[in-house]
C-alpha cells in the first residue's frame, strides 16, 4: 500500500507550525504598527465540520489566495499558483490599506491543465484512493485514506497528522503554474539530479 512520505509527513505537521507561528508574527508587527489584525484560522470560533461532501472549514485560506490573486483552484482541488500547487498557505486580516497584487488568472480555473484543455489528468492516477476524476476531488475517500493508516504512520513519524498530497507531487503543477508560458524556475535547492 502507498503511504505518505516522511518528508512529506513533516512537511505537513512542521509546515503548519510553521505556518501558524508566521500568522502569529505577521499579526504582532500589524497591532505593533497600530493597526487591526487577526488569523482566523487561529482563532476559538475557527472550525471544521462536515456535511454529506465531507469535511469544511467556516474559513477558507484558499478563497482568501483567490481573491488575493494568487491563483486559481484545480481539477485535484488544491490552489495553483505560480509557485505550483505543493505548498500550504495562511492568512492575516487587517486594516492595514496596500497595494493589491496584480491577478494572473482568467477566471477561478485558469492554471490547471485539465480546466485549460481538458489534457493532463495527472492528479487521477496520482491518487491512491479513487478520491480524483474528471468531476473532481472526493473528499470524503480521500480523508478515509488519509485516516486508514494513522495509527501506524504517527507512531512511525512522530507528528500529530501525516496528510498525504500524492496529487500534488509528479504532476506538472506540482512547483509552477503549467499554463504560464514563462514559469518560474525552481529554487536551485528543490533541483532534482
Ligand atoms: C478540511 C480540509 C481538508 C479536508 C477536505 C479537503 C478539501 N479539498 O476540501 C481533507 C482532510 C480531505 C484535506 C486534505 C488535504 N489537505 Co486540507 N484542508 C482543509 C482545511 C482545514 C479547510 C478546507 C475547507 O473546507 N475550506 C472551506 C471551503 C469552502 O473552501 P476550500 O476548500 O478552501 O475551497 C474550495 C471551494 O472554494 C471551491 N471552489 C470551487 N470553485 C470555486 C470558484 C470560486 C470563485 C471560489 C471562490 C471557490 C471555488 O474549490 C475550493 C477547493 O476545493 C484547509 C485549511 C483552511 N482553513 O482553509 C486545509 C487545506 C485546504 N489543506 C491543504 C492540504 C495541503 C491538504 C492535503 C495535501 C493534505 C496534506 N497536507 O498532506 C490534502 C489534499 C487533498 C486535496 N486533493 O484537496 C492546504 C491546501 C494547499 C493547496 N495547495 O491547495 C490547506 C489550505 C491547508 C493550508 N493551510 O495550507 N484537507
Ligand atoms: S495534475 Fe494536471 S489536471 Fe491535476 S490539478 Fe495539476 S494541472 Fe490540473
Ligand atoms: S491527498 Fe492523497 S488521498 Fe487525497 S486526493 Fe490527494 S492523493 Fe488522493
Amino acid at each position: 500500500m502507498l503511504i505518505p512520505a516522511r518528508f512529506w509527513a513533516y512537511t505537513r505537521w512542521h509546515g503548519e507550525k510553521f505556518n501558524e507561528a508566521l500568522r502569529q508574527h505577521v499579526v504582532e508587527i500589524l497591532t505593533g504598527m497600530g493597526y487591526l489584525a487577526v488569523a482566523p484560522v487561529s482563532q476559538p470560533y475557527f472550525r471544521v465540520d462536515a456535511n454529506e461532501k465531507g469535511a469544511y472549514s467556516n474559513w477558507s485560506e484558499r478563497h482568501v489566495a483567490y481573491a488575493a490573486g494568487h491563483g486559481t483552484f484545480s481539477l485535484s482541488d488544491g490552489f495553483v499558483t505560480e509557485r505550483g500547487i505543493a505548498h500550504r498557505c495562511g492568512s492575516v486580516v487587517t486594516d492595514l490599506v496596500m497595494t493589491a497584487s496584480p491577478r494572473t488568472a482568467d477566471n477561478p480555473y485558469s492554471d490547471c491543465l485539465f480546466y485549460v484543455d481538458g489534457s493532463c489528468k495527472a492528479c487521477i492516477a496520482r491518487c491512491p484512493a479513487g478520491a480524483i476524476t474528471e468531476n473532481g476531488h472526493d473528499k470524503i475517500k480521500c480523508q478515509a485514506y488519509q485516516r486508514d493508516d494513522i495509527g501506524y504512520l504517527l507512531k512511525e513519524y512522530d507528528v500529530g497528522v501525516t496528510g498525504c498530497g500524492l496529487c500534488q507531487v509528479k504532476v506538472p503543477c506540482e512547483f509552477q503554474n503549467p499554463t504560464s508560458p514563462a514559469p518560474i524556475p525552481m529554487i536551485p535547492s528543490m533541483s532534482k539530479p
